[in-house]
């Protein structure tokens, strides 16, 4: 096993692919565009207590670029697993050697059901280290990794990864049951990413109260049992193992933090997610993954906007945004059925007196501008206008309204007698204290 791929550059992949290059074992990188200028420009540089240092090691964004490789070596984001699959497809040979070093419990069987083929072995890394900028990993804690092959004997080529990492001085553990490991591994996860998350602060705030001991018990319990449903049996002191490995870590925050703060996705349905959904299909109860899994999404959603988000500000107490369901399930007095004020149309509209209810308006506001999405196109009406005449037309023929008609959300205004106040493409609408800004022309 000469040729190494390492695909990813992140906090696992850089350090231990950096690792790697600096003992000269012949290893290149697979990398996205914008990590790849980076490094190809910079090099790339790990920053340790122990011990800085720069490898300059070949790297591409198309495998077909680099050196055919007899190890490729995953560090990359759970769900950015499939895309990844079809980027290597093209080295791929029949002897070629998957390593992956990624979260999650159901990897290997992925990538085996993708290639059809015994080409996996599985891994676990331990490692404290995060991304400052792309090319430039800063590693504080631990760089161990555990290997083993899923029917758990030794065989040549998982020998073979465990000499690799040797000589480059990475601590590389023989796993004689990689699959229980990484469920062990799962367990920590799943109870301290997202209580990092949950309580903003580092993994020791978690272990402060003896009332979240009891729920970490609870998380790592229906772990336990939907493991053990699936032929995983873990000890019955999991727990209490979780608590003890983290009394060696406790200044440590987590990927999910880490991921959060950054504004990444996070990794919640390969971990608390996937627990909850496999306890859905067994039957088994996971309360506590399912609120931690609905609660972290929520949390670290990015505030929605584009076509297809309506957004009420301005002079309100707080934005709201809502896209077509929530503007579908405003309550149903205030809906209209399109077809009174679009004639052998049908389809639906909402009065804009029911989006205008939504969020508490200021105590003065007395005005409404509703502007179109290219922002060229604003209506200002009186509140008591926009409230008696308004109403936003958000779907036809059971779609949501095309552009060519002017939605996804167009205001119309029936029976207010001004041509003009009829906004294609509504996007925001403004709430003021006098008078918004109107860009209407004077001839409609
Ligand atoms: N966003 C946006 N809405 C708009 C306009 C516009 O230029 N931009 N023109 C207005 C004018 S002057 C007219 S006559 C109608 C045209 O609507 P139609 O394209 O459905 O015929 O849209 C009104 N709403
Ligand atoms: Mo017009």
């Amino acid at each position: 096993m000469k040729q190494i791929l390492m695909v990813g550059a992140g906090s696992v992949g850089g350090f231990f692919g950096a690792q790697l290059a600096k003992a000269n074992l012949s290893v290149s990188f697979l990398l996205r565009p914008k990590t790849l200028a980076a490094v190809k420009q910079n090099g790339l540089t790990i920053r340790s207590a122990s011990g800085s240092f720069t490898v300059h090691p070949p790297a591409a964004s198309d495998p077909r670029e680099l050196a055919k490789p007899d190890l490729i070596i995953l560090s990359v984001k759970a769900y950015d697993l499939d895309e990844v699959l079809t980027q290597i497809e093209p080295v791929m040979t029949e002897r070629t050697v998957i390593l992956t070093l990624q979260n999650g419990v159901d990897t290997e069987d992925r990538i085996v059901a993708r290639f059809q083929r015994d080409c996996v072995v599985g891994g676990i890394a331990f490692i404290y280290s995060k991304i400052v900028e792309p090319g430039v990993i800063d590693h504080y804690k631990r760089g161990a990794v555990s290997v083993g092959e899923l029917m758990g004997h030794h065989s040549a080529r998982v020998l073979a990864i465990a000499d690799l990492f040797k000589q480059a001085g990475i601590p590389c553990q023989l796993a004689d049951d990689i699959r229980r490991s990484k469920w062990e591994k799962m367990c920590w996860n799943c109870v301290f990413n997202p209580l990092t998350v949950l309580i903003d602060d580092k993994v020791a705030k978690a272990l402060d109260h003896p009332e979240m001991l009891r729920v970490i018990h609870q998380i790592v319990g229906e772990i336990v049992a939907v493991a053990a449903t699936v032929k995983v049996p873990l000890a019955a002191d999991m727990a209490d193992k979780v608590v003890r490995w983290t009394q060696e870590i406790r200044d440590i925050h987590t990927s999910m933090y880490d991921d959060w703060k950054a504004g990444r996705q996070t990794e919640i349905d390969y971990l608390n997610g996937y627990v909850a959904k496999l306890g859905r299909e067994l039957g088994i109860p996971t309360p506590l993954n399912d609120m931690l899994t609905a609660v972290i999404k929520t949390i670290t959603e990015k505030d929605r906007t584009g076509p297809g988000i309506l957004r009420i500000e301005g002079a309100v107490v707080q934005p709201v945004s809502l896209d077509r369901a929530a503007i579908a399930a405003l309550p149903a007095e205030q809906q209209l059925d399109i077809s009174t004020v679009m004639p052998g149309m049908q389809g639906k509209g909402i009065r804009l007196k029911a989006l205008l209810d939504v969020p508490a308006l200021a105590i003065k506001a007395d005005h409404v501008t509703i502007h179109s999405g290219d922002g060229k196109y604003s209506a200002s009406l009186t509140l008591e206008q926009a409230k008696s005449f308004g109403v936003l037309v958000y779907e036809l023929d059971g779609a949501p309204l095309p552009e060519s008609k002017g939605g996804p959300f167009r205001l119309v205004t029936p029976g207010l007698g001004d041509l003009c106040a009829n906004v294609k493409g509504v996007a925001r609408i403004e709430v003021t204290v006098g008078t918004g800004v109107d860009t209407r022309p004077k001839k409609c």
